[in-house]
C-alpha cells in the first residue's frame, strides 16, 4: 500500500492571508472566540511561531509575546468552505481517500497506476494551491500514521518520500512524541522507563510497554518496527454510492423501466448497508436515445435507510426525465451519508 497524506500549512491563518493579503508577512494568529482577553490561539502563521506562539495557547500569552500580534477571530464557515474544495479536488486523485480532519487527507495511491509519485506530489500540491492559494505538505509512505508522520516532518510547504527500506532509519532518532496520539502523558509514561526515542520503543520488552500503555502498546511496537497496517476509513461525506444499467427496450415510459429500476435501487441499498450509512441525497440520472444525459437530485428531509422511499423518489426523478425523450439508460446514485453509528477516530 503507498499512502499519500496531505495536511495544510498553518490553515485557518493561511486561509486568512489568502483573502487579506495584507495581514501576509508578520506574526498572524487565529482566535478562539472570546478573542483577546478568553480566546486560544487557533492557528497562527508561521512567523508567529518563530517567536514561540503556538496552536492552544491562551491569547492573552501570544500578546505578552508580541502586544502588536495581528489577531483575526475564527470564521469556522469559511475555512469549512476552503477546506470542502480541497477534498473535492483530492478526490479526483483516488477512489480511496480518508479527510481526517478540516485540513487533512490521506489518499490511497497504491493501486492507481501513478508510478511517479514525485511528480504526483508535485502536481497535487501545484492543484491545491492553483484552487485555493493554499500551500500544504505531502508525505507518502507504506501506511497512513507513517505518512502522516513524514508528512510532519516536512513541514512547511514539503514533500517528502519515504522508501520502504528508509522507514527505521526515519523513524529511529524521532521522539516517542512525533507518533500521532502520542501525547504528553503517554510520553512521561513511557520516559520514566527509559523510553524516549522511537529507536528505544522498538527495542523495549513488550510486557514493560504493556504495563507502561496498556492496549496502546502492541501499536506502538508494531509502529516502531515499521509495521504501519493503519486502513483508510472512507469519509461518508464525500461519498456517494450509484449504479446504471442499459435498458432492454428504450423507453419513456417509467412504468416499462420498473425492474431495471428495482435491480439498481436494490443494488445501493445493499451497499449503503455494508456501510452502515444513512442516505440524503438522490440523483438520478438519464442517458437518452439521442446520447445526451441529464440527471435531477432532491434531498430529503431526514436521513434515511428505507428502499421503499428510495425507490418511491428515485422513481419519481426518473419519471421527470423520462417524460419528454426516450431513455436507453438510467441511473441511480444516493450521497450525503451520516454513519449509523458514530466513527472512530484513528489519530
Ligand atoms: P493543524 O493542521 O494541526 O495546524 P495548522 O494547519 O494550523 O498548522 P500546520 O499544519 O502547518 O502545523 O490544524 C488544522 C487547523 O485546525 C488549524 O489551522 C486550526 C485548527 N486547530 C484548532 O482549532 N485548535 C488546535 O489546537 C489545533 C492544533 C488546530
Ligand atoms: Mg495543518
Ligand atoms: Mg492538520
Amino acid at each position: 500500500m503507498r499512502i499519500l497524506f496531505v495536511d495544510m500549512d498553518y490553515f485557518y491563518a493561511a486561509c486568512e492571508e489568502v483573502r487579506h493579503p495584507e495581514l501576509k508577512g508578520k506574526p498572524l494568529l487565529v482566535s478562539s472566540p472570546g478573542g483577546k482577553s478568553r480566546g486560544v490561539v487557533e492557528s497562527c502563521n508561521y512567523e508567529a511561531r518563530r517567536l514561540g506562539i503556538k496552536s492552544a495557547m491562551p491569547v492573552m500569552d501570544a500578546l505578552k509575546i508580541k502586544p502588536d500580534i495581528q489577531c483575526v477571530q475564527a470564521d469556522h464557515d469559511y475555512y469549512d468552505e476552503q477546506s470542502g474544495r480541497i477534498m473535492a479536488f483530492l478526490k479526483t486523485f483516488t477512489t480511496r481517500m480518508e479527510v481526517i480532519s478540516v485540513d487533512e487527507a490521506a489518499l490511497d495511491i497504491g493501486s492507481m497506476g501513478h508510478d511517479d509519485e514525485s511528480m504526483l506530489a508535485n502536481k497535487i500540491k501545484d492543484g491545491i494551491f492553483n484552487e485555493v492559494g493554499l500551500p500544504c505538505t505531502i508525505g507518502i509512505s507504506k501506511g497512513k500514521i507513517l505518512a502522516k508522520m513524514v508528512c510532519d516532518s516536512a513541514k512547511p510547504n514539503g514533500i517528502k518520500i519515504l522508501e520502504d527500506d528508509e522507514i527505521r532509519g526515519f523513524l529511529w532518532s524521532r521522539s516517542v512524541e512525533d507518533i500521532p496520539g502520542v501525547g504528553r502523558k503517554t510520553a512521561e509514561r513511557l520516559g520514566k522507563r527509559g523510553i524516549r526515542t522511537i529507536g528505544d520503543l522498538s527495542r523495549v520488552n513488550p510486557v514493560v510497554l504493556r504495563d507502561a500503555v496498556g492496549s496502546f502498546s502492541k501499536e506502538l511496537h508494531d509502529l516502531a518496527s515499521g509495521i504501519d497496517n493503519s486502513v483508510i476509513i472512507e469519509h461518508c461525506e464525500t461519498l456517494s454510492i450509484g449504479r446504471e444499467r442499459t435498458l432492454e427496450n428504450p423507453t419513456s415510459d417509467i412504468d416499462r423501466a420498473s425492474d431495471t429500476l428495482k435491480a439498481l435501487v436494490g443494488e445501493v441499498m445493499d451497499d449503503l448497508d455494508k456501510h452502515q450509512f444513512l442516505l440524503k441525497t438522490i440523483t438520478a440520472k438519464v442517458k437518452y436515445t439521442d446520447f445526451s444525459d441529464r440527471i435531477h437530485s432532491k434531498s430529503l428531509s431526514h436521513p434515511t435507510d428505507s428502499r421503499d422511499v428510495l425507490l418511491r423518489e428515485a422513481t419519481s426523478l426518473l419519471k421527470d426525465l423520462m417524460s419528454s425523450k426516450k431513455a436507453r439508460k438510467i441511473g441511480v446514485r444516493v450521497s450525503s451519508f451520516t454513519g449509523k453509528s458514530k466513527q472512530k477516530k484513528l489519530f
